[in-house]
């Protein structure tokens, strides 16, 4: 039964010419899969839409071949043959009633066309501006230009009508959609009727929805997504000027889409950003135009929503990353499910997907980008198999996940778990500065498992061989997790690093278990991921003097991805940490260690009282091992498969984990394995993969 003080959120509301049948509006984002696997990105919406979401819409689009950002992988609307395959994804996104928009994108200053070939084009002629600061500029478009461009807009509306979509977003936040690049002062430098004054600014976005509302705008609505707030100094779109062009403009497209400047703020992670960050900047917007508005803020807290609703911020509840964690999450506001909801926990591993062209993941969703791919349906899993029981050694994101799941299925589940709490790294990590968030991945699987009677919990329960194969359980799986290395091996060293026990070397285990250094640290990072940037902030507030040393021209590097990485750096500075960027530690001495230049045979001395050594893990995969070792007592003990999974198989972000642990649960008995005695890989493909066919015409 749905909370009354949650209707608010289910009232319908027009926009333009159509009605949406509530406030939940899912925000476009990209997936990692895009124009390479539309058949995976169309079941991913599909299942938005059974999860009740009133509006849904696609990633970006490039409307057209002149502005492309290979190789960042979205969707094409470029000729006449991309509609059927966009059509098959409004038509999954329109099921159970939503409305399905697309979200039209000309990149401007930020499509360098490595795959066209052809030249940018912008309203200035400026360098593009990409991640990798591709060595391209882009032409200033002449009058001819922003015709052809106008002409484009309406070619593109056109053939979006045709594929069934209701709405249309126009791309101008984010620094990356050509709306913006007009509005800004930053990258608008024109002394024509396209620059100078605001409203000249104004100009082609005014221009172009007129055109595309001639052309489509009778059955379609056409929405604006415009930036609170560009962030880049005094030129830049800023908050103040959004208000004045929303005020001049009330009345221009059928909803006002708003999201912060940049998207590192926009899709800012937990560590850095709270639920409702942009609210601020939002507030007081709704009250200058009378056509409706959603904002963003990684919105997961139905009070939180409703509140935005009620107070008259927003009118609908725009959500990317939280509709990813919990595609469900309006069905389950609906039917006053609200422990059920899988928070997200603002970890941007889904926007890795992107950045690496890989396909998206996420930490709390394993099934999202594997709805078509495997069939995994994020509420629904099959009845066990023939087997009845299964012990999950480790209660860790794969431990928990693997449990979860596996009781939905219906086995008997027993979860061992050697410490007197259950979470695993998860438990030790949420600890940390700014990673509270995380905890929601156990927090979310522990209140699931105590709801079904057919798990059983033992906390402290440190399992040797001989009291496996003595349980009884027919299946086994193994998710112990992993330990920090203290001998520096990692990218750098492959082998022991020399001198490891000159100097007292902490690990992050260690320091999660609450041992610190003291005095002048030295936080030595050959992971590049999150843990070395957080524990340098860690040894910071305890009052250590820390240098971090990386042999990476970054702090933090794979942090890039998660577009999280500027903002560690910023807080390292703000912490007063010193950072050293491309330097190894060539060995370690007494009084400090000795540094390696990445670049050159260049050594050099760092002195120091300790090192905090962020280097790899080892998996804790002994048990599984010592198992494996007496297989020929499994059938006696009436084991039938035992399987290593997670980091005790192979260390690497919590999302690998609960895709392991939920992957074991869904595979289970179902013959994937072709040996199930220790995880052997079968011959077939264990997913389905989009075949361009070569011949077609
Ligand atoms: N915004 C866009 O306008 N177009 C995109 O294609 C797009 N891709 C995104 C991909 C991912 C994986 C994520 C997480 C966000 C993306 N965004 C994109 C930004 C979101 O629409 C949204 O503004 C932002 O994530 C804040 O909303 P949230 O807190 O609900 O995630």
């Amino acid at each position: 039964m749905r909370d009354p003080r949650y209707d608010i959120l289910f009232e319908p509301m027009a926009i333009g010419p159509l009605m949406a049948k509530n406030r939940f509006y899912q925000v476009p984002h990209c997936n990692g899969g895009g124009y390479r696997d539309p058949s995976a990105a169309a079941a991913m919406r599909g299942i938005k839409a059974e999860g009740g979401w009133g509006v849904i819409f696609t990633e970006q689009t490039e409307m057209h071949h002149t502005s492309e950002i290979t190789p960042f992988i979205e969707l094409r609307l470029w000729e006449d043959k991309d509609i059927p395959m966009l059509r098959k994804m409004a038509q999954a996104m329109k099921t159970h009633g939503a409305l399905a928009g697309i979200q039209l994108a000309y990149s401007g200053i930020n499509g360098p066309n490595m795959y066209t070939k052809e030249v940018p084009l912008a309203p200035s002629a400026l360098p593009i501006r990409t991640f990798t600061n591709d060595p391209v500029q882009a032409r200033a478009m002449d009058k001819t230009d922003i015709r052809n461009l106008r002409r484009w807009f309406v070619n593109a509306a056109k053939r979006c009508k045709l594929a069934e979509f209701d709405l249309i977003c126009l791309y101008g936040a984010h620094g990356f959609g050509i709306f913006q690049h007009f509005l800004s002062r930053a990258t608008n430098q024109r002394s024509d009727e396209y620059g100078g004054s605001l409203e000249n600014r104004s100009r082609f976005a005014r221009e172009v929805i007129a055109d595309m509302r001639d052309a489509v705008g009778d059955s379609m609505a056409i929405t604006l997504r415009v930036s609170l707030d560009e962030t880049i100094g005094e030129l830049g779109f800023s908050n103040a000027e959004v208000r004045d062009f929303i005020a001049m403009n009330a009345e221009l497209p059928d909803l006002w889409d708003l999201a912060q400047g940049t998207w590192e703020d926009c899709s800012g992670p937990s560590r850095f950003k709270e639920e409702a960050a942009q609210e601020a900047l939002v507030r007081g917007i709704r009250d200058l135009s009378p056509k409706p508005v959603v904002g963003v803020g990684r919105f997961t807290s139905p009070d939180v929503m409703a509140k935005m609703i009620r107070q008259g911020t927003l009118d609908f509840i725009g959500c990317a990353r939280p509709s990813i964690a919990d595609p469900f999450l309006p069905k389950k506001i609906e039917e006053g499910r609200i422990d059920d909801i899988r928070e997200c926990i603002g970890c941007n591993i889904c926007i890795t997907g992107d950045m690496t062209q890989a396909i998206s993941r996420c930490t709390q969703n394993p099934t999202f980008m594997e709805e078509w791919r495997r069939g995994w349906h994020p509420e629904k899993i099959a009845t066990r198999g023939d087997s009845e029981n299964v012990l999950v050694i480790g209660s860790g994101p794969a431990g928990l996940e693997a449990a979860r799941a596996l009781a939905l299925r219906g086995y008997d589940v027993a979860v061992a778990e050697a410490r007197d709490s259950f979470g695993g790294r998860v438990a030790r990590e949420r600890m940390l500065p700014g990673l509270s968030a995380w905890g929601r991945v156990a927090d979310y699987r522990l209140y699931q498992i105590g709801q079904r009677p057919n798990v059983q919990m033992y906390p402290g329960s440190d399992l040797g061989v001989q009291d496996v194969l003595d349980f009884g359980f027919q299946n086994i799986c193994i998710a112990t997790g992993s330990r920090w290395r203290a001998d520096g091996v990692a990218r750098q060293h492959v082998l022991p690093m020399p001198g490891a026990d000159a100097l007292p070397v902490f690990t992050p285990d260690d320091l999660m278990e609450g041992r610190m250094p003291a005095g002048k640290v030295m936080v030595f990072d050959d992971d590049h991921y999150y843990m070395g940037g957080v524990l340098a902030e860690l040894a910071a507030q305890k009052g250590c003097d820390v240098t971090l040393v990386t042999p990476s021209a970054y702090v933090s590097d794979w942090t890039i991805n998660t577009l999280e990485q500027g903002a560690i750096h910023r807080r390292l500075i703000a912490a007063g940490v010193k950072i050293v960027l491309n330097t190894g530690i060539a060995r370690l001495h007494a009084d400090g260690v000795e540094t390696s230049c990445s670049y050159t045979d260049q050594r050099g001395r760092l002195a120091c009282d300790a090192v905090i050594m962020v280097a790899s893990r080892v998996a804790n995969d002994s048990l599984f091992h010592a198992l494996k070792a007496r297989q020929a007592e499994w059938a006696d003990a009436g084991i039938r498969s035992v399987q290593l999974i997670g980091d005790a198989s192979a260390p690497g972000p919590i999302a690998w984990a609960t895709f392991a642990g939920h992957r074991y649960a869904r595979e289970l008995d179902s013959g994937v394995w072709a040996d199930e005695h220790g995880g052997d890989w079968g011959d077939s493909l264990p997913f389905r993969r989009e075949i361009t066919e070569l011949a077609a015409d």
